[in-house]
């Protein structure tokens, strides 16, 4: 049976744990050789997106070219992973409905952690600037985060590890035949 594709789409607060999740679900995932390709900001607000910024506007098109780029991923079979704030119920849904308009799956997982404990961790000093000021439109500080309230997967990063995160998205994978 030939793999079929899907993309995995994480939500979070910065330093809510995305990325870290999902470096260890690609690896993961290749040790399993299967076909897979992780979207972040550093391949793309680099690149394709290098012309955007973090108001709402260019928050809202970061989101809807990762959307589309995922969608082709997927459509390639490839399992697509993102690791984006991507803050917007409406963008989120605009993504999801992208995907199940081409009849792709689009896992939604919720990483999530509460703004203090992200504050704490505050591995770059960001939560830090954005108090006291220094950056602007900050996601939880000075910018809206929205919650999902519907997602296929929600994990608690504070109380679950990194091994056990990728456990419960690759056992939701193999549940729905996805892998
Ligand atoms: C939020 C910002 C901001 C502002 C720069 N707000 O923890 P990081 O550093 O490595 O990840 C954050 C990243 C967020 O980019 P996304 O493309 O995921 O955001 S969105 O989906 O909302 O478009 C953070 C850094 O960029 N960063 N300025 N103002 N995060």
């Amino acid at each position: 049976l030939r793999q079929r594709g899907v993309t995995i789409w994480l939500t979070g607060l910065s330093a809510s744990g995305k990325s870290t999740i999902a470096c260890a679900l690609e690896q993961h995932l290749l040790h399993l050789h299967k076909f897979v390709y992780r979207l972040d900001g550093d391949n793309i607000r680099f690149g394709l997106n290098k012309d955007l910024g973090f108001d709402e506007k260019s928050r809202n098109e970061n989101i809807r070219r990762i959307g589309e780029v995922s969608k082709l991923f997927a459509d390639a079979s490839c399992i697509a992973i993102t690791a984006f704030i991507s803050p917007y119920l409406v963008d989120r849904g605009l993504a999801r409905e992208l995907h199940e308009k081409a009849g792709i799956p689009f896992i939604e997982v919720f990483v999530d952690a509460p703004l203090h404990i992200v504050e704490e961790r505050d591995p770059k000093g960001l939560y830090k600037k954005a108090r006291a000021g220094e950056i602007k439109d900050f996601t939880g500080i000075s910018a809206p985060y929205e919650a999902p309230e519907n997602p296929e997967i929600h994990i608690k990063t504070h109380e679950t590890d990194v091994t056990e995160s990728v456990g419960i998205i690759t056992r939701y994978l193999i549940e729905k035949g996805y892998i």
